[in-house]
Formats: structure tokens, sequence, C-alpha cells
């Protein structure tokens, strides 16, 4: 065994040479692997080895370049010369994949020239959501191995795909039952085989019978195109992959592969590449609390009881079914649960009817919930959520029940989107226990999770929360107690100055569309009218003071009945302005004393965008939220801001600091009102040059 870098080894069986990447947590493409590639590489050959297996320890196959070396000054070996020292080899170079071969990693496995897996192991180029393409030769050589079609998807997705899917499309050659041990075993096998067979040494980039059926087939990625145009809006990146894609197909490798660097060089000097780089990061950060360490011991939970089938309890029972924890829903009534696991029911026979999940799995997640009309059926559960509407009262007398039903140690959490969970914590005789678990709707689809950290709230409640977060697939971030936690409380400063702009003479089409093509996939207009205007409405205590209780007083609900700020057609959904409701809102504003005038599209967008920042910093002046990248998380992952501009903390820096304190100052002496008052820290970060992405408590 030679050590060649701190990273890199080479070992040997008989006469085949055996290159052993160790670079921990993921064998990322750090400079000392790629200089240890490629000193063993030339060593083995040196060596006269008869063949060489390329094998990774620990948990995966490399997954990709070192993302931490981005943007920082280059060091050590590019990956060209390795990749180009494994092509041209004069023996067979054998790639042995576990775990998950992506980005960088892929690439290199796509220079050997057979390449053998673990029945387990994943493949993707994920490097599309990092704002970036696959710069090492993956657009040029991945289409050749697969098609042109199969290479579109996964690269402007981003997507894994798992060994079957890889075998059919050629991306691998043999798979491989067991460990990392039969792993090795069956690539050395594997490797002598091609030696004594003397199988030819192929060089993916002198392939071209994959491509030939897409060459000049202008069609073919135009169609392509237009079906990712909704998906990918505002995104360079996935455009930047068609491109290669298209060169891959048309022009020989080598130019192919000068586009490649072009077009790499491009996005990757980019800001939405940083920014997507960035969120890559606060996502993992988000999971690490400062004061949990990492081996908090933790509930284990087996079977979690949720109370409430409506849509958001129903929601939630299935994130867990999905991942086969048991789960029992209570709901007050036969009727009601019926309905409610009449709703999951049909949620699952719709993703079997896409195919995003298989036939059988409809049958099995719903025998995993057990539906109950009794909140003693959650006397056995780990973990109870309770899903009701947000009324202190209610929850707290749902909380007072609860106490007394559940095993002691249990995690009692309650799904309020605003409600102060130590009000809620405070009638329980274990206010240790008690925790938010904010899910968003629709809840099996949304990534977030805003847990909620009470006052009492035990380390091991707020692990057990985090923990279980992950295990359901969410992305959580930890924060505290106030009036609508981070997200809507920023979004209650938005809500407030939309209204406000309406009053001055803008329009909601003005100001949805104003965000829409700042990359919001909606405006605050069109997503009341989705989520419904009358939510909280009641008739006999409206008063006709503000738009929204006049549009619910002249029968306007939203979507639902097809007129809100706008009129839908019943068929497709598509929204129109509606003259009446803009004639409605003069005829308030005129009552109110205001002339209308011409709003501009870049004052609604600061309007709109910095009252939220100000709420932001002050968010973590309190210490609400633990980081800044951590709102960033919560506002790209729950609501619609655009991933390529990183979260408003983040662009907030971008924009620059003391241009918006300006911009806060010259507003808040203009308007007035409490979310124009300049947070301290914010003109604090402004004056220091500090950031509010890096900032933390
Ligand atoms: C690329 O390859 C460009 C090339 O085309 C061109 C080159 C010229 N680098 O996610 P986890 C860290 S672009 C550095 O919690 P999991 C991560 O920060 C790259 N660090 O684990 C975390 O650190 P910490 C294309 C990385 O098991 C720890 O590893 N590749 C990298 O849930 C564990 O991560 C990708 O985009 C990296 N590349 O998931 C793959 N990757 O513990 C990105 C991870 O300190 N990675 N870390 O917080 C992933 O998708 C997941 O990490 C993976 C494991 C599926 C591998």
């Amino acid at each position: 065994m030679t050590e060649l870098t701190q990273s890199v080894r080479l070992e040997t069986e008989g006469s085949v040479a055996l290159i052993i990447v160790d670079n921990p947590p993921v064998n990322a493409l750090s400079w000392h692997v790629r200089a240890g590639l490629f000193e063993g590489m030339s060593r083995a050959v040196a060596d006269g080895a008869s063949a060489i297996v390329l094998i990774c320890d620990g948990r995966t196959f490399i997954a990709g370049a070192d993302i931490t070396e981005f943007g920082g000054a280059p060091k050590g070996p590019g990956l060209a010369e390795t990749q180009a020292a494994m092509e041209d080899a004069p023996v067979p170079v054998i790639a042995a994949i576990h775990g998950t071969a992506l980005g960088g990693g892929l690439e290199v496995a796509l220079c050997a020239h057979y390449r053998v897996a673990l029945g387990s192991a994943k493949f993707g180029l994920p490097e599309v959501n990092l704002g970036l393409l696959p710069g090492a030769g993956g657009t040029q050589r991945l289409p050749r191995l697969t098609g042109v079609p199969k290479a579109l998807e996964m690269m402007t997705s981003g997507r894994h795909i798992g060994t079957a899917e890889a075998l059919e499309c050629g991306l691998v050659d043999e798979v491989v039952d067991g460990d990392l041990a039969a792993l090795r075993a069956a690539a050395v096998a594997f490797a002598r085989r091609a030696v004594d067979e003397g199988l030819p040494l192929v060089r993916v980039r002198d392939r071209d019978d994959k491509v030939l059926p897409a060459r000049g087939d202008t069609k073919l990625f135009a169609d392509f195109r237009a079906s990712i145009a909704h998906r990918t809006r505002g995104f360079l990146a996935p455009e930047y992959n068609v491109r290669c894609v298209e060169a891959a197909a048309n022009l020989p490798f080598e130019e192919g592969m000068q586009v490649e660097a072009t077009l790499f060089r491009e996005v990757m000097s980019g800001s939405q590449s940083s920014a997507q780089r960035y969120a890559f990061f606060a996502e993992r950060a988000a999971n690490k609390v400062p004061d949990i360490p990492a081996d908090t011991p933790t509930v284990d939970v087996a079977r979690v009881g949720v109370l409430g089938a409506g849509t958001m309890g129903g929601g939630i029972a299935m994130n867990f079914a999905n991942v086969g924890i048991a789960v029992t829903i209570v709901e007050r009534d036969q009727e009601s649960l019926d309905r409610g696991l009449g709703v999951v029911r049909k949620n699952y026979e719709r993703s079997a009817s896409r195919g995003s999940i298989p036939a059988e799995a409809v049958e099995q997640r719903m025998a995993l919930i057990t539906g109950s009309t009794d909140k003693a059926d959650f006397a056995d559960c780990d973990l109870v959520i309770e899903a009701v509407f947000e009324n202190m009262d209610l929850k707290q007398s749902i909380f007072r029940e609860l106490d007394t039903i559940c095993k002691p140690g249990a995690v009692l959490a309650t799904n309020t989107s605003a409600l102060d969970v130590n009000a809620i914590a405070a009638v329980t005789s274990r206010p240790e226990s008690v925790i938010g678990m904010h899910f968003f709707s629709p809840a099996n689809v949304m990534k977030l999770l805003e847990v909620v950290r009470g006052s009492a709230s035990s380390p091991t409640t707020i692990a057990t929360a985090m923990a279980v977060a992950k295990r359901i697939g969410k992305i959580a971030a930890l924060v505290g107690v106030c009036n609508g936690f981070v997200g809507n409380r920023m979004l209650f400063m938005r809500g407030a100055e939309a209204e406000r702009m309406l009053l001055e003479g803008a329009t909601p089409a003005q100001i949805d569309r104003v965000l829409y093509d700042f990359g919001f996939p909606m405006g605050p207009f069109a997503m009341s009218d989705l989520a419904g205007l009358d939510i909280g409405w009641k008739a006999e205590r409206s008063t006709g003071s503000t738009i929204r209780e006049l549009m619910c007083e002249s029968g306007r609900r939203g979507q639902k009945n097809g007129r809100g700020y706008y009129t839908y057609d019943p068929d497709t959904r598509d929204k129109t302005p509606d003259p009446e409701v803009e004639q409605l809102i003069r005829d308030f504003a005129t009552s109110k004393g205001h002339e209308p005038r011409e709003v501009t599209d870049q004052e609604v967008l600061e309007r709109l965008l910095y009252p939220m920042i100000n709420e932001g910093a002050k968010i973590l002046d309190e210490g609400i939220a633990i980081r800044g990248s951590d709102i960033d998380v919560i506002w790209v992952n729950g609501y619609g801001w655009p991933l390529y501009r990183g979260g408003p903390m983040w662009w907030a820096d971008s924009v620059g600091l003391a241009e918006i304190v300006e911009r806060i100052r010259t507003y808040g002496a203009a308007l007035g009102g409490r979310h124009w008052e300049l947070s301290p820290l914010l003109e604090r970060l402004a004056a220091d040059g500090g950031q509010l992405q890096s900032f933390s408590r």
C-alpha cells in the first residue's frame, strides 16, 4: 500500500492496481484528491499494472467537486489531466461505484473504460442545482453514453438515478449486490476478465452512436426547452446545460468541450451560482443548533399522532407514512375523519397514477395511518402534532388534554403558524416537551419546517424535532417565539405595504407582476386569492374598513368562487385583472383621502422587500433566528423566494446594506409605520460593512 496524498492511496491485488479515495465526508474532489488520482494513474501505469480500479472508502463514491474550493485561488492540479490519463491508459480502467457518484465524481467515472456499481448506488449530474453545469466533460460524455433525451433530463433536473435505470441507459456495465468489500471484489474480477478477454478500452468521448439520432434535430431541443420553461423560469443554468448537450449532439467532442468550458466559466462567475452554492451550505448549517450538540439524546419516534384530519393534518400525516412511520390521526367526528382520510388516499392515488410512487405504495402507506375519533389513542405515540385551526383557547384546551393522555417523554408539538408556543406549553405539566412544528401548506409537498423553540423546550425535544424533520425529508430551521415566527412575521410586513400601495394608486396586478418578475411564483394578491380571501373573515363582524373586508362583503372569496382580486376562468383557472376590483379600491382610497398617483415598479419592489429585510434584521437582533442564512433557508423553501437570489438576507447584502438603509430612512420619513423603523442592527452592519447573511448572535 502506498499513500499518494492525504486522501488517496494505491493498493494492489495481484497485477491489478487499486486507487482508493478516502476524503470524508463525501469524497469530494479536493485538491489533494485530484493530485492523488493523477499520481495514482501515473504510478499504476509505470508499475505495469494489468488493470486499474478506482474505488472509494467511506459512505460514497466521489460526490462531486469540493464546493468549498469554488471561488478561492486555484490549488493543485485540475481534473482534466487525470481524466485524460484514465481514458488514454494502456490497460483497462474500471470505476467501482457505491453511494452517490455525483457531478465531478460521475464525470471522473465517465472517463473509466467500464463502470461497476453496487445495486444501491445512485448517479447524477446535480450541478444545475448549484447554478452550474457539469464542467469536467460531463456535458459531452453523458449524452454519448445515455443518449440526448436522458442526458437533457438528468442535467436540467439534477435528478439522481438508480442502478436499474443506469444499467438500462448504458451508464453502468455491471451491478453487484452486497457491501463495499463485495464491490471491490467484483470490480477486481471485472478488471481481470477485461484483461483476459481483451475487452476494448472504451473511450466514451469517441462514441457518437447515441448522439447521432439527435444531430441536427432542432425540434427535439425546442420541445425540450418548452417542456422545462415553467419549472426553470428565471434560472440560467438549465438553459446553459441544454446548450452544452446541443453541442454534444452537433459538434465533435473537442469543440463541444470548448462550448462547455466557455459556458461553465460564465455560470461559475455569475451571481446565480454564487446564490445557489450559498443556499446549499445554508440548508446544511440550518440543521445545526449551537447549544444542542449532535449527540444530544432524542426520543425514538416510532408512532406519531396528528390531531386534525383537515388539509394540514392530512398532509402532515402523509409525511410520516411516506417514510414508514405509523400515524394515528384523530378527528372530532367520523364524518370529518372519513373525509380527511379520503383526501389522503386521493393524493396517494394521484401520485401513483403519475408514476411518482409505485402503485402498491398507496395501500402500504394508507395501512400505516390509523384513524380515530378519540384522543386517548394518542397514548402510545412518541410525538403528537396538533393541527387544528389558529385559536389560542382551543389549542390550550387541547394541550391540557394531551398532557393527561400522552406518555411521559412524548414530544407534544403545535403546528401553529403564529401563536405563542410558550403560552401553549404553560398549560401543561411538561413545558419542556412542548415545541412548535410549523409545516407549510401543502404539508406533504413543501420542504420547509419551522421548528419553534419554546423558552422551556428541552434539548431532547429540540433535537427530536430536528431529527424527525430530517427523517421525513424536510429542511428545518430552528426559530424562537414571536408573532409569526420568522417567515410569517416578515410576510406581514410585505403584506402591510402591499395594501398601502393599493391605496396610493398601484393595482393588484402591478404589485403581483413586480414580484413575479423578481422570481416569486406569485405575488401577494394572487396568493390571497389562492388561500381564500375569507380566511378569518366573519360577515357579522365585517366593518368594511379594509379592502379585503370590502372584497369579502361583495362576495369575493378568491379562486374558490372564481372572484377575488382577479376573476378566474372556471376551466383553465387563468386570472384576469378585474376593473370592478380596481374601482372598488379607488373608491375606498378616495374615501380615505388618497389621490391616486403612479407608483413605479422600482418603488413597488423596494416597498415590498425592504420592510422584510428590516424585519429580518430585527429578528436576528432579537435572536429569534440563529443565523442570517436560516432566514434565507426559510424564505427560499417556504415562501417562494427565488433560489437564484439566495434569500432576503443574501440579496440585501448583494444590493448593499448602506443603500437599503438609505431607502428605508427615506420611505420611513415619508410613510411612517412600525415596519419602516430602522433596525439598529441593520444600521450598524451597513455602517461597518458587515453582512446579514453571515450574521449570528
Ligand atoms: C461539481 O462537481 C462541478 C463539476 O462538474 C466541475 C468541476 C470542475 N463539496 O448533504 P449532507 C458536505 S459541483 C464539499 O448533509 P447527505 C456537506 O456540506 C458538485 N462539501 O449529507 C456536509 O458538511 P457538514 C456536484 C460537501 O448524506 C457533509 O458533506 N455535486 C459536498 O445527506 C454531508 O453532506 C453535488 O452537488 C461537496 N461537493 O447527502 C453533490 N457535498 O457535515 C452535493 C457535501 O460539515 N452533495 N458536502 O455540514 C449532496 O448532494 C449531498 O451532500 C450527498 C450526501 C448526496 C452527497
